[in-house]
This record gives structure tokens, sequence and C-alpha cells, in this order.
């Protein structure tokens, strides 16, 4: 981390048309410096597509449900869910074709983006296939519906403005932990912030009796029919004398890590939790790789 800076971090939600251009963009941002997140269905409503890493900062890009429904849908679909993601995201990436008309999905997707207080980037794409003449016309007509915090006009496909655009989202990170290891992590993101989240409380609520090599498993995440997803995790120390410790008196430490890392990953993941804890002594658990793997981070 660079030693005058404060480490910047945030959420990125990408919305727009299918085709407007939105991997596009997160393989131009790639570099060495990304890890792209498989296709595997996640249990979160936010799916993380990519994060960004560098010394000082770390971006996380989120896929936005809903705006890819078919039209008649759209208006349900971002009232009830997508534009309750956007809330709470840093910035989002209002993201279009420049070649193509605005229409009344976009009209739509504006007027609900009035609605929440999150700053809103225009990315207009694919400006290698219009005369700029064309690209000014149609940031005039953007601007008349809505206040964009920035309009940046890109080419993703070949990386014209790219780091324009970058820059201007880390302006708008605010201080941050870097929520992601730097290395390749595998399918599931989301396991790792819970872990983290879990960890957090349990070292906060032992204070000193607890040493910080104390590990989170994460054993599944599963989203039930009733929308709630259950979370089971397993707190693993090196001594049966910290396994009383974390348990505490008729259970209530646990109880208490439990119901704060309940709310946190609540709003993590967008769902009601339900979350089961276990607590295990294993001995020398950093020697054994099943564990780091477990945890989301490929070797
Ligand atoms: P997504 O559905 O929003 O993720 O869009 P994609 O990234 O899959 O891109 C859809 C199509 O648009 C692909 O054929 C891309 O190669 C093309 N495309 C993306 N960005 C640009 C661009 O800046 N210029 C041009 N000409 N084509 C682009
Ligand atoms: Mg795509
Ligand atoms: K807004």
């Amino acid at each position: 981390m660079n030693k005058n800076n404060q480490f910047k971090s945030g959420f990125v939600s990408l919305i727009g048309r299918p085709n407007a251009g939105k991997s596009t963009l997160l393989n131009q941002v790639i570099g060495q410096k990304i890890a792209i997140m498989s296709d595997k269905p996640q249990t979160t409503r936010n799916k993380i597509q990519a994060v960004y890493t560098t010394e000082n900062e770390q971006l996380v890009f989120l896929d936005t449900p809903g705006v890819h429904k078919p039209k008649h849908k759209l208006g349900e679909f971002m009232v009830n869910q997508a534009l309750d993601t956007l809330k709470e995201v840093d910035v989002v990436l209002f993201f279009i074709d420049v070649a193509e008309p605005f229409g009344k999905g976009e009209e739509f997707i504006l007027e609900s983006l009035k609605k929440i207080q999150t700053p809103v980037f225009l990315v207009m794409n694919k400006i290698d296939k219009v005369h700029p003449e064309q690209l000014l016309e149609r940031i005039e007509e953007y601007r008349h519906h809505y206040d964009f915090k920035e309009i940046i006009p890109i080419s993703a496909l070949e990386g014209q403005n790219v780091p324009v655009l970058v820059e201007n989202l880390v302006k708008y990170m605010p201080e941050g932990p870097q929520y992601y290891p730097d290395e390749q992590i595998t399918d599931h993101p989301e396991r790792f912030i819970i872990a983290e989240l879990i960890r957090e409380k349990v070292l906060y609520h032992t204070r000193d009796e607890i040493p910080h090599s104390v590990a989170v498993v994460i054993d599944q995440v599963k989203e039930r029919p009733d929308r709630k997803t259950y979370v089971q995790a397993t707190i693993v120390v090196e001594r049966n004398s910290q396994k009383g410790i974390v348990i505490g008196k008729r259970g209530a430490m646990l109880k208490q890590v439990g119901q704060e890392a309940r709310k946190d990953i609540r709003k993590l993941l967008g769902t009601d939790v339900f979350l089961e804890l276990w607590v295990k002594v294993q001995k020398d658990w950093r020697n054994k790789a099943r564990f780091l793997n477990e945890q989301g981070y490929s070797n």
C-alpha cells in the first residue's frame, strides 16, 4: 500500500442491455490485475464478475440482475430487486452502445435510478462505431434524461478511454479494506467475505484471548426455497482452551458472534440468512492445504 494513501475499495454495478459491451470492458480492465469469476451460478443476488486489485485500490464489479430480462419484466425487476442492490454499491455504471437509439427501456432505468442516491456514470461504449458528431448528439440526449456524475465515452473493444473510466471509478471509492486476496480466487468469492466477517467478530469479542491464527471455514452456502440463505461455518482453533473461549458461557459468545455476523452477511447477500456456527479444534491447521482451498484461495 502507498504510504501516504489509505487503501480504497468498493463495489461497482454494471447495468445495461445485453450486448452493450459489459463483459468486453471487464476483459479490457483485466490485464494481470483482475480475477474473473467463473460463470457458475452463485448463491448471492449480486453476482461478482470481476475484481480489480492494485497496490492502492480494489474495485469489485457486480453483475446486476434484472436488466437482462425481457422488457415487460424489466419494471418489476428493477423496482423489486436491482434497485436494492444498486443502493448499496459505490458507483453504478450505466452502459450503453452509442450506436443504438435511446429507448423506453433506457428511459425507465434512468427514472428508477433517480430514486437512489448512488452516483451513476454513463458509459458510452463502442465509440469506434460512430462519428464524433453522433456521439455528441447522444450525450445531449442522455443528459436531458439524467444528471450523471460522469459521462465517459469508451471503446471497450479497442481499449480507448478505459483507463480514464478506471481512474474515475477509483475517485469515487471510499477508504476500505481489500475484500479479496491478491491471488486468483475461485468459484465462490462471497465465501471469502463471509469467512472474514465471522472471523472479525470472533477476534473482536475474544480480544487477546484468541490468536489471529483463528480460521473460519465455510462449509455450506445454500439458498433455500424460502429465499433464506443457509450458511454453515466452522471456526477453527488450535487448542481446546480456545474452543471454550469461542463458545463462551452456555454458548453466549458464539451466540453473540453469530448474531452480529448474520447481520453483516445478510447485508452482503441481500437475503435473509440462517447462520449455523460450529467450533472445531485442529492442531496446525495452517499446514493443511485443504483448509485454504475451502476458504476460496486457489493453491
Ligand atoms: P455484454 O452483453 O454487455 O456483456 O456485451 P459483450 O461484452 O458480450 O459485447 C457484445 C458484443 O459487442 C461483442 O461482439 C463485442 O465484441 C462487441 N463490443 C463490445 N465493445 C465494443 C466496442 O467498444 N466496439 C465495438 N465495435 N464492439 C464492441
Ligand atoms: Mg456479458
Ligand atoms: K442517483
